[in-house]
């Protein structure tokens, strides 16, 4: 089954529609999806192309933590490796189905956001 996966702004969730733009503040925007792994089970690859009004972003750091929101075990952390112009990938060694956030915080010298996204993986 498909995870499901949840954008949240300012605390409200709302749909992820494929393919939109996200703006993640410091002045970025994003397209995000959140992929499965091969040969894993419950990994994921969040992949975020980044732009700003006048291009693609390509200094940008990102760091990743996923945490379970009903179960009080570990958060996973992982970095960011650009993959192309303005693409960017974190692998999260998600190691259990259920409902996990995962937030991704995005750093440039000329400014940072955060993307937090819902994402419910499923047995
Ligand atoms: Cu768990």
């Amino acid at each position: 089954m498909d995870d499901h996966v949840t954008l949240v702004r300012g605390g409200f969730p709302e749909r992820l529609a494929p393919g939109a733009s996200v703006a993640l503040g410091g002045g970025l925007e994003a397209r995000a999806s959140v992929l499965t792994v091969p040969g894993t089970q419950y990994a994921r690859t969040v992949r975020l192309s980044l732009s700003r009004p006048d291009g693609a972003v390509e200094d940008a750091t990102l760091a990743s933590t996923g945490v379970m929101r009903l179960m009080d075990h570990g958060p996973v952390h992982a970095s960011g490796v650009r993959t192309g112009p303005g693409a960017y990938e974190v692998k999260l060694d998600i190691y259990m189905a259920g409902q996990w956030t995962i937030l991704t915080d995005v750093t440039t010298p000329r400014g940072s956001g955060r993307l937090e996204l819902e994402v419910d993986i499923f047995e």
